[in-house]
């Protein structure tokens, strides 16, 4: 257990249940897709005394003094997103990956503009235009969707929209589409009807990274992303683009969208890049989405249906409707007691609302960076069906929740004690 003494002593409340987060963490097993386990190395440089300081403005350029290690901190993030993505610019200092699309908005379009981007029920993101969100009430939204038969992107449908209603922005990207994105074509496409093309890969940032998806940097005018999820850092964002938009972007962040950059969180991006520099790393995201593949098998043995049939990514996301006739709720909630954490979630063309959706999101980033393997992939799956089976059986929840916990003790998580 994290041994915080000085917590303990000014708030036990905060302590307690800080050290009660800990425990659950510890001892469940995590697939929501967007969760991770960071290092300890990133908790500290998010935990340090780089909270204390203000630095409004960029390295050298600031409007406060006394940024003698702030400008090297920040040139060291920055200079590492360029060698780790192979881009020409990079902003470390969105806030997280809203705030990195609200600054590629703000940089490539005014307000009311047309943009582009997949439906949130689909599997997109609230930035990506969706009705409630800044991006669907500033900008004229018009959302694509996945083919209703294959949950796929359909391209030449993105195309045919694209050209009927000239959007500014394209946006490409999800947070619930288990397969790869072809980002050469959303490229070919903006091209074609003058549109910059954004590419939002908070999911899969990992991966790119470590070459186990397409690269979107050569086609896209702008890439966006958290700085946590697969790759394994700190919550925040950043912000990768040509050369032609840097400027733009950077003014965008700062002083358009934000003030000071949280230096804390610049520093754990600095770490977690270092990180996702090394072939330990490349190795953990190849198995990330062996992990992803065989889970998705495993439950499709077991006569489960599969959004697109089954995932190339880290994602596997379940029509518990279309399974077992259960609605995403109760299925999340059931396997939460048994100490398997997901969510539910909205699936393409779902007749449910997004509160109590057909579906149930999972994904293997968060047990992969405990070191599981295909074999525990069968044991999760075969666990899932047994609670899925039978969501109202409190003993058989608890015995599979020590089993989990079992499991889990083989199994220690990153950062944690
Ligand atoms: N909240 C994130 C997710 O869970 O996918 C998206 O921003």
């Amino acid at each position: 257990m994290t041994h915080l003494p000085n917590l303990q002593k000014n708030d036990v409340e905060i302590h307690d249940l800080i050290i009660k987060e800990e425990e659950r963490q510890r001892k469940s097993i995590r697939l929501i897709p967007s969760e991770n386990y960071v290092s300890k190395a990133v908790l500290e440089a998010t935990g340090s005394v780089l909270t204390n300081k203000y630095s409004e403005g960029y390295a050298h350029k600031r409007y406060y003094e006394g940024q003698i290690n702030i400008d090297k901190i920040e040139e060291l993030a920055v200079s590492r997103a360029k060698e780790l993505f192979g881009c020409e610019h990079a902003n470390v200092q969105p806030y997280s990956g809203s705030p990195a699309n609200m600054a590629a908005y703000f940089a490539l379009s005014d307000i009311g503009d047309n943009i582009m981007g997949l439906s949130l029920p689909h599997g997109g993101h609230l930035t990506h235009g969706w009705k409630v969100n800044f991006s669907g009430r500033l900008y004229h939204s018009y959302q694509y969707t996945v083919d209703a038969e294959t949950g796929l992107i359909n391209y030449d449908k993105v195309h045919e929209m694209a050209k009927e209603h000239k959007p500014k922005i394209i946006f490409a990207g999800a947070t619930a589409y288990p397969r790869e994105y072809n980002f050469e074509k959303f490229g070919e496409i903006a091209k074609d009807v003058g549109a910059y093309f954004v590419a939002d890969i908070a999911h899969i940032n990992g991966l790119i990274v470590a070459g186990v998806h397409p690269d979107p940097v050569p086609f896209a005018d702008v890439v966006t992303s958290t700085s946590h999820k697969a790759i394994r850092g700190p919550r925040g964002g950043f912000i990768l683009c040509k050369e032609e938009h840097a400027k733009a972007i950077d003014r965008a962040v700062f002083p358009t969208l934000q003030g000071g950059p949280h230096n804390h969180t610049t520093a754990a991006i600095a770490v977690c890049f270092k990180e996702a520099m090394t072939e330990e790393f490349k190795e953990y995201a190849r198995q990330v989405v062996k992990n992803a593949k065989k889970l998705a098998d495993e439950l499709n043995k077991r006569g489960y249906k599969l959004v697109t049939g089954g995932t190339d990514n880290h994602l596997v996301l379940i029509d518990m409707i279309g399974s077992k006739d259960m609605p995403g709720k109760i299925a999340a909630k059931a396997l939460d007691k048994a100490g398997i954490v997901t969510n539910y979630n909205t699936i393409p063309w779902d007749k449910r609302k997004p509160f109590d959706p057909s579906g149930v999101r999972t994904g293997t980033p968060a047990i992969t960076s405990r070191g599981m393997k295909e074999d525990e992939m069968v044991k999760i799956a075969d666990w899932m069906d047994q609670v899925l089976c039978n969501p109202e059986d409190e003993n058989l929840q608890k015995n599979i929740k020590k089993q989990v916990e079992d499991l889990c003790d083989n199994f220690p998580a990153p950062g944690l004690d």
